[in-house]
């Protein structure tokens, strides 16, 4: 039995870390590319977008790079710049004036990148020189990704330093808190997964050394801006990027059951193969949920009715929603009334401008 009135849980309040939601949809992260492509600076439009979908109980901004070797996509924005967390003002306060809270997503890609895309035009770096077989988006279209080259064990303290510093401007530029994407086969899970990693020092063969480097980063942004504003994106389940792992129970049980001594704000799960078909409630999702004690955000491809089973059964506290909030600015009312709800187009997911992003009507527009 499902419930169809707004008395269900999902529109119901929950604190996540020190913020309190008016209901337990998030906006989950989605790359839309629409920052300046050399300053990586958000703009006004960007801040109309994210104020349309305001009423999301927590807006999860897009991926966002920590450096500028993190970025692997042309036009995505930074977090590194004092240009940049000026243009992130715009968007929290126009976000917060709406009467929504908003958390940002750290990004480094590692080797999901090109030189095109790299200071100096530089190689990608990677925990291992793994060639992934992948395409990079560019201002010159999609190009094949090169050979990373591999860090050294001295660069990594700089690049978890470059996280510390990303949480920091993160708060400065007005956001709750911040989300630490290590999901989708970017660096961190680079360095989790044995796919990714063949490093054969500290930070490679066993699982807790493959973990070391997202325990470094947890333990320096809990550090700059504690903990209760700090949550965490997994996808152990998503072969993401071409980022392969032969055992994701043995990889990935252990840092969740870790992950419980931070008593982070939440950790934000993407259920399944990334934009691929839920894969059920049982077996190892079951298994690697039930290992978690906080807050727990559900996503992936989920529907109204599956999400009001997810938060009334409790097996989360709230889902995120990524595509359904590209069409539909006013998805939070359109979930309560059970309206129905508008497609996106996906020519406009990525880059461009106005069209297809902040032009998307409300329900209340639309039928006016
Ligand atoms: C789609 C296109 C570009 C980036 C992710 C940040 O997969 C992304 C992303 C998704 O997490």
């Amino acid at each position: 039995m499902t419930q169809s009135t707004d008395a269900a849980p999902l529109f119901q309040p929950v604190t996540v870390g020190r913020m309190s939601l008016p209901n337990r949809i998030a906006m989950a992260p989605l790359t839309r590319s629409r920052a300046d492509n050399v300053t990586g600076v958000p703009t006004a439009m960007n801040a109309a977008y994210y104020a349309q979908r305001a009423d999301a109980g927590l807006i999860i901004a897009e991926a966002t790079q920590i450096s500028p070797q993190g970025k692997g996509y042309a036009y995505t924005p930074g977090i590194h710049s004092a240009e940049q967390v000026a243009g992130w003002r715009l968007v929290t306060d126009a976000v917060r004036a709406k009467g929504g809270r908003m958390a940002l997503q750290l990004w480094h890609v590692g080797r999901v990148s090109h030189p095109d895309l790299q200071p100096g035009g530089a190689l990608p770096v990677a925990p291992s020189a793994v060639k992934p077989t992948l395409k990079a988006f560019t201002t010159e279209g999609f190009k094949d990704i090169p050979t990373p080259r591999a860090l050294e064990i001295d660069e990594l303290p700089g690049i978890v330093e470059d996280y510390r510093i990303a949480a920091r401007n993160a708060v400065a530029a007005g956001f709750d808190a911040v989300e630490v994407h290590a999901a989708n086969g970017y660096l961190i899970d680079q360095f989790l997964r044995d796919g990714t990693n063949q490093r054969t020092d500290a930070y490679g063969g066993s699982v807790a050394n493959r973990a070391r480097f997202l325990f470094e980063v947890l333990d320096a942004v809990v550090g700059e801006i504690g903990a209760d504003r700090v949550g965490i994106r997994l996808s152990p389940l998503s072969p993401s990027n071409d980022a392969q792992e032969s055992d994701p129970q043995a990889a990935y049980s252990p840092v969740i059951e870790r992950l419980n001594d931070y008593k982070l704000a939440y950790l934000h799960m993407i259920e399944g193969v990334t934009r691929g078909p839920h894969p059920g409630f049982g077996g190892l999702l079951a298994e690697l949920r039930g290992l978690y004690k906080g807050r727990y955000i559900a996503n992936n491809v989920y529907t109204r009715a599956m999400a009001i089973e997810a938060v009334g059964g409790g097996h989360a506290d709230l889902v995120a929603f990524g595509r359904p909030f590209i069409a539909n600015p006013d998805l939070v009312e359109r979930l309560r009334l059970d309206a129905p709800l508008a497609e996106p187009d996906s020519k406009t997911f990525y880059g461009g401008d106005a069209r297809g992003y902040t032009d998307y009507p409300t329900l209340g527009a639309a039928t006016a």
